[in-house]
């Protein structure tokens, strides 16, 4: 048997939600370079054009939608015609999400709501969309991108805390009744990792000192790093592949340890 033919995405059509850039740009390029097609959607259409010419850039001749993840019609319509244009979505990655960071008794309902319906309610929304179809072709993927606060809690983040831990229960439970269909749901716990959506954690006052936040993240990182999109491209291939056919309703942390580290002493 040839082992590394079980990690080839040959063959495969994969959407990755929200993969304009940030996390899900790398993984939707991970599995273009592991062979699959690419289907990706975001809301704007600025970052979808910028988009389609990074992939193309790198080779890649992904298709692109605009679609709204928690917008159930439109997801339907986006998946229908990626099975015509590319065929049947045989990998599913759960990327799109935001992050709102409030202080719980100053966040009104509706943003957590918010939160809420795009970090955990949409990935419910895309499951059912393709579920049906992996069942009649025998199979397929499905990776949620959890977070490490889908184990910890901070200060501000209630909402997508909440939104992060319903996300790694979703995954177990679609996991538990789907895997007799050959169907496997894992995610990704991603530590913390320099996209946009963290850019605010990391920016340097006028003075050029660090963000507090940064250094104490350095600081809870055995790694003594903050994580890049390219730490999680293995992981998703792996995932999204024959090689984990055996591994179900898994979290994956790619947190360089911080879930196993109390954090370095303050000098
Ligand atoms: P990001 O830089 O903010 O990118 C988020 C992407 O999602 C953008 O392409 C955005 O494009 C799209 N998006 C947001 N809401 C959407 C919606 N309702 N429908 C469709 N697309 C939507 O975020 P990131 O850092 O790459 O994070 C990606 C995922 O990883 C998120 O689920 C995040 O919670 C998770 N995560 C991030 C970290 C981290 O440290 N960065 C760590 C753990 C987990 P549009 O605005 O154009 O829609
Ligand atoms: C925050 C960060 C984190 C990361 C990530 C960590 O404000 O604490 O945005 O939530 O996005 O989820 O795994």
């Amino acid at each position: 048997m040839n082992l590394m033919k079980n990690f080839s995405l040959e063959g495969k059509v994969a959407l990755v939600t929200g993969a304009a850039y940030g996390i899900g740009f790398a993984i939707a390029e991970a599995l273009a370079k592991a062979g699959a097609k690419i289907a990706f959607n975001c809301r704007r259409q600025e970052h979808l054009d910028e988009a389609l010419a990074a992939y193309k850039a790198k080779g890649i001749d992904a298709v692109g939608y605009i679609c709204d993840v928690t917008d159930e019609e439109g997801v339907k319509r986006m998946v229908a015609d990626i099975a015509e244009r590319l065929g049947a979505v045989d990998i599913l990655v759960n990327n799109a999400g935001i992050i709102k960071r409030i202080p719980m008794h100053e966040m009104s309902v509706e943003e957590f709501r918010e939160v809420i319906d795009i970090d955990l309610t949409a990935a419910f929304i895309m499951a059912k969309a393709v579920i049906p179809s992996m069942i009649e072709r025998g199979g397929g993927k499905i990776i949620n991108i959890c977070s490490m606060m889908s184990e910890l809690g901070r200060e501000t983040v209630s909402a997508y805390a909440s939104a992060k831990g319903g996300l790694k229960m979703l995954t177990r439970n679609i996991a538990s009744e789907y895997g007799e269909y050959n169907i496997q749901c894992n995610a990704i716990g991603p530590g913390y990792i320099a996209t946009p959506q963290t850019a605010p954690l990391r920016e340097r006052d006028k003075d050029g000192r660090r963000h507090p936040f940064d250094s104490f993240i350095v600081a809870k990182t055995p790694a003594a790093r903050w994580g890049t999109p390219e730490d999680l491209m293995g992981p998703a291939v792996f995932l999204a592949s024959k090689a984990s056919d055996f591994i179900n309703g898994h979290v994956l942390y790619v947190d360089g340890g911080i879930l196993a580290y109390i954090g370095k002493q303050p000098k």
